[in-house]
This record gives C-alpha cells, structure tokens and sequence, in this order.
C-alpha cells in the first residue's frame, strides 16, 4: 500500500472513531459539544493519531488498542489549537480552513470547549482501561501517566508558556524572555515534540513493546518533533495561508524567534534532513525497519502544508 493510500486508511478509522467519541447530547449540552466537534472535526493532517497507530502496528500489535489513545491526544492537540487562537494567545482567525472556535461561537465558549476536550481525553482513556483485556488495562494507566505529563506543565503548557513569554513585554518594553538557539529548540521540544512523542510512545506501549523498543521509538519521535516544527517554521515563512489553512508568516510578524530566522532556510531544510536520519538510524537500530514509521518522517519533512 503506498504511503498516502495507507494515511487515508488511517485517517478514515480515526474519523470515525473520533466521532463516534466526541461528548453528545443528552450528556452534554449541545452548546458545548457543538464547539467541540466543530474543531475537532474540521480536519487536520491526523498526524498524531496516525503516528499512535503506526507505532502499535510496527511493533506487532493490534491498533483497535490503540485506538483511545490515539483519539484523546488529538483531543487534546485541537483544544490547544483552540487556546493557542485565542486572542490571549496567538490571536488567530483562521484554523483548518475554517474560522477559529471564538470566532464562530466566542471566547467563553471556545475556552469552555477546549477544556472539555483536554478533560474528555482523559475520560476516554480510562474509560476503555476497563474494557479490554487485564494487559490493556495495566498499558492504558501507564499511557495515562506519558499523556498526561505530556500535555501538562512539563510538556506542552510549559511550551506555550515559554513560547507567550517571548512575545510578553516587561514594563520597559523589552520581551519578557529571549531565547537563544538552544532555547529554541528546548522549547518546540515541550511545546511541539512531547505530545508528538507521546502518540508515538502510547502507540508502542498498547502495541506490547519493550522497554528498550519503547525507548527506540520514542528516541525516533523525538527527532521527528523536532523536523516538523522546523518544517512548520519554514511553511510559516513559504507557505500561503489557504495551503497552510492558518494565517502564514504569523511568527515573524510577531517577532517569535524561528529557524529560518536564526539559521537561514537552507540551513533549516538540511537540519530537517538531519533529524530525519537520526530518526532512522534509531530505528533500525531497534530492529523497525519494516514499519511506516520512517515514511511518516518522510512525510512530515515532506510536507507543503
Ligand atoms: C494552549 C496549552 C496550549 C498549548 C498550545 C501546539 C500548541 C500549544 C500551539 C500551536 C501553535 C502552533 C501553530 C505551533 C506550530 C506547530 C503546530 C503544533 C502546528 C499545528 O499542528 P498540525 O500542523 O495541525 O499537526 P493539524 O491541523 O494538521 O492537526
């Protein structure tokens, strides 16, 4: 199956299940669960669940177990899309080509429905812990923990935080905070690359895998984070906003530090290439060569939007 044909599988699988798990009426009031599948189902390239899934696969495991988890990590990746838009935030219009949430149903309501999702991915998650099998029951807890440090102050949140620091003035009118190129990368590395290591690691724990596997593909994902956020850098500076679905050339425009920025654009391209290899070279080393997981770094390299 070719690469594409294999993400419209996929993609087609996480749609539906995303669906059939979004909060719906009588549970929940329509006026929340509305603004939740509004943004959730509005698209997006599926690429954490589709990584989540191809993890389980590579290291032989069954996918519907892993399924949950990849579902509440992209819950928890649109409703940080939601508050990332938010006028507080990036002050952002336009998202999977459409209008953002606080545009359509206000900021109230978008903020309400993104902690519903951050919420719901949770509840689904341990949910479905005691449903399956005992073996699923003991992964799912663990995928809890890796989820929930993830997208929590460690992770994404102390991201963004690093992230709206950088374009937050002090009283004398100077950025709040200034990174350097490490600090860069330590930033995209909680904000971008711990929820994309987290689908690549929940995916090989339901899956069975070892330690030491587990440590591979996370070793792996790590690597790819970071070529799609220098990728995503890159798109913001060549991309045009109805390709990208989001408004381009925000971040410069904004003063955000970027690849491009400090390194130039080839130099970023071959970075992203760099990042690309010692992917690989992680996971041949564990034995996973014969797995989608190279083509989806492939892709997210690859990618024009
Ligand atoms: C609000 C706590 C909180 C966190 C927000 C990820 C994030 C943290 C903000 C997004 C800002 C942004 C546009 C970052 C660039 C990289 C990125 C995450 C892009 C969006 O992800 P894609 O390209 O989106 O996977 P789709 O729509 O395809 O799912």
């Amino acid at each position: 199956m070719s690469l594409s044909a294999y993400l419209e599988a996929r993609r087609t699988e996480i749609d539906a299940a995303l669906a059939a798990w979004l909060p719906a009426p009588p549970e929940t009031p329509a006026v929340v669960a509305d603004a939740m599948r509004y943004s959730v189902t509005a698209g997006g390239k599926r690429l954490r669940p589709v990584l989540c899934l191809a993890s389980a696969e590579a290291v032989g495991g069954d996918r519907a177990s892993a399924m949950p988890a990849a579902c509440a990590i992209e819950f928890i990746h649109t409703y940080s899309l939601i508050h990332d838009d938010l006028p507080a935030m990036d002050n952002d219009t336009m998202r999977r080509g459409r209008p953002t949430l606080h545009v359509v149903a206000g900021e109230g309501m978008a903020i309400l429905a993104g902690d519903g999702l951050l919420t719901e991915a949770f509840a689904l998650l341990s949910r479905h812990a005691g449903t399956g099998r005992a073996a699923d029951a003991a992964r799912t807890l663990r995928v809890i923990q890796v989820i929930a440090v993830a997208a929590g102050s460690a992770g994404m949140v102390g991201g963004q935080a690093l992230d709206l620091a950088c374009v937050t003035s002090d009283p004398s009118g100077r950025p709040a905070l200034a990174l350097d190129a490490d600090g860069l990368r330590v930033m995209h590395g909680r904000k971008t690359g711990a929820l994309i290591r987290a689908a690549a690691v929940a995916g090989a724990i339901m899956g069975g895998a070892t330690d030491a596997t587990i440590a591979a593909i996370d070793a792996a994902a790590a690597e790819l984070g970071l070529a799609f956020q220098i990728v995503d850098d890159l798109l913001d500076v060549e991309g045009a906003s109805h390709d990208l679905g989001k408004t381009a050339g925000k971040d410069a425009a904004a003063g955000k530090p970027t690849y491009p920025a400090l390194y130039g654009v080839t130099q970023s391209r071959a970075m992203a290439d760099a990042c690309l290899a010692r992917a690989e070279t992680s996971l041949v080393r564990a034995g996973l060569t014969d797995s989608r997981l190279l083509d989806i770094g492939r892709w997210i390299v690859a990618r024009e939007n």
